[in-house]
């Protein structure tokens, strides 16, 4: 969209004077000390990134362009006679701060609709990848297959001036965002159907309700969960690993499409979107033990007995957060509104949120005994018959590219260079410290 362009080219070249005026200015202003601690403990909280999209905040948790998530469902257009937050409309808000008008909403969603055509020969090349693959694989190479369509590529290959690096990175995240659920579409059908009879997108439709029409599911509260699932896990500030990975690769000037297949990589670990489907297996394995007739008392017992194993109770704790999730608050909101009381398994997910944040809490250790995003995905899903778990991360993938690509534009908007922290062996590291 011209519009869109236009906005995104006036809010940097205003940010590109903030920052240069701020850079010069206080360049050398201290935002603190480096503790040996953080450089041992995974750089913990560690200052370290300019990152524009979101912010997370320890009680409010995540915020789009200084909006949190209520603010955002409250105010993003939604889909005719729809209640959720609209992803194409979230994807505006990353890069420009604003919500797209109606009109403007529209010309976007016909433009990413046709900016998701994915060249047959590529297609084919994802249909052949092995059905037995891992999903998050197959995603990372689905959009690796998808590079040599890269527009910066190009243009950096043709000479283009550095203060341009934007434009085509700009092209590019619109392109990776609309391609991405068709990748992950194929993906589906790949891993768990037949790949010849992929439902057609159609133009008509929005961005969620055409990714969930392509995987197969036509209820229309489905296609409301998957706004509203897109629009909750897109960005989480610059320093977890989806969104940090993409940055460092892109800090090279690799393309949008190589820095996020490696934020998708890092996705994949089960310490980061991988979790969601841990903390689904924890639900069903309380289910089976329990049944349909259990009540507080058994979960508070099954919990500590998880404790007293050595394992930690999934979807509950956050390095940053020190509350509920706003994003877990979101789907409980959602299964109140769309999901009847008689869900066994939302039913359990409602009950472990009344018990285990005062059975974590008793342990004297953890930081934050309140559930995170993870604790309701699985549940939701599971409730529409999306029973596939392995799949789960491509939906957060999906749903990833839109901060981590809105980022992108950003970074080489603002001209930020390519990373290089130091590093030390530990040798020096005990000689830095015994000798200062
Ligand atoms: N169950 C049991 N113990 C827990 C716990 C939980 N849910 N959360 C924290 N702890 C323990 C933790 O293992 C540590 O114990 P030790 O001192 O014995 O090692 C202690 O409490 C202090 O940890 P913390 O400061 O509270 O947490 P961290 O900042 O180190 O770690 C998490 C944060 C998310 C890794 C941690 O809370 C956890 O393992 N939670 C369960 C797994 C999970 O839900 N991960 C998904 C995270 C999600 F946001 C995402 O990225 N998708």
């Amino acid at each position: 969209s011209v519009a869109l362009k236009k906005k995104v080219e006036h809010s940097i070249q205003e940010k590109q004077k903030v920052l240069n005026h701020f850079k010069k200015e206080h360049g050398n202003a201290k935002l603190g000390d480096v503790t040996v601690g953080q450089v041992i403990g995974g750089m913990r909280s560690m200052p370290g990134l300019l990152y524009e999209t979101s912010k997370l905040h320890h009680l409010d948790g995540i915020t789009y362009r200084g909006k949190d998530l209520y603010q955002v469902k409250e105010q993003s257009p939604k889909a005719p006679g729809g209640s959720e937050p609209l992803p194409e409309a979230a994807l505006w808000l990353l890069l420009t701060g604003e919500f797209p008008s109606q009109s403007e909403l529209q010309e976007f969603q016909t433009e990413l609709f046709n900016r998701g055509q994915i060249p047959a020969e590529i297609e084919k090349l994802i249909k052949s990848f092995p059905k037995t693959m891992h999903p998050m694989t197959q995603l990372s190479m689905g959009v690796l297959a998808c590079q040599p369509l890269s527009k910066f590529a190009k243009a950096y290959h043709d000479g283009i001036h550095k203060s341009k690096y934007w434009d085509p990175t700009f092209e590019d995240a619109l392109d990776v965002c609309a391609r991405v659920s068709r990748i992950a579409a194929i993906i589906f059908h790949n891993c768990y159907g037949d790949n010849n009879k992929i439902p057609t997108a159609d133009p008509a439709l929005d961005y969620g309700a055409n990714f969930a029409k392509q995987l197969g599911f036509n209820d229309k509260t489905f296609w409301e969960l998957m706004r509203l699932y897109i629009v909750i896990h897109a960005d989480h500030e610059g320093g977890n690993v989806s969104a940090h990975a993409t940055h460092l690769v892109g800090s090279t000037l690799a393309d949008p499409y190589l820095s996020f297949s490696a934020g998708m990589n890092g996705l994949a670990g089960p310490l980061h979107g991988l979790a969601n489907q841990e903390c689904l297996k924890f639900l069903l394995d309380l289910q089976d033990k329990l049944g349909k007739t259990w009540t507080e008392d058994d979960i508070r017992q099954y919990v500590k007995d998880t404790l007293a194993s050595g394992k930690v109770v999934p979807g509950y704790g956050h390095a940053v957060l020190r509350k509920t999730d706003p994003r877990f608050m979101c789907e409980l909101n959602f299964a109140d509104q769309f999901i009847s009381k008689d869900d066994n398994l939302v039913n359990l997910v409602k009950a472990c949120y009344r018990v285990i944040p005062n059975v974590l809490e008793a342990t004297g250790k953890v930081s934050n005994p309140w559930p995170n995003v993870d604790a309701g995905s699985g549940a939701l899903l599971m409730h529409y018959g999306l029973n596939q778990f392995d799949y789960y991360t491509v939906l957060f993938g999906v749903s990833r590219a839109f901060g981590v690509m809105a980022a992108q534009v950003w970074s080489r908007g603002l001209g930020l260079p390519i990373e290089r922290p130091n590093s030390f062996t530990l040798e020096h590291l005990i000689k830095k410290v015994e000798h200062d």
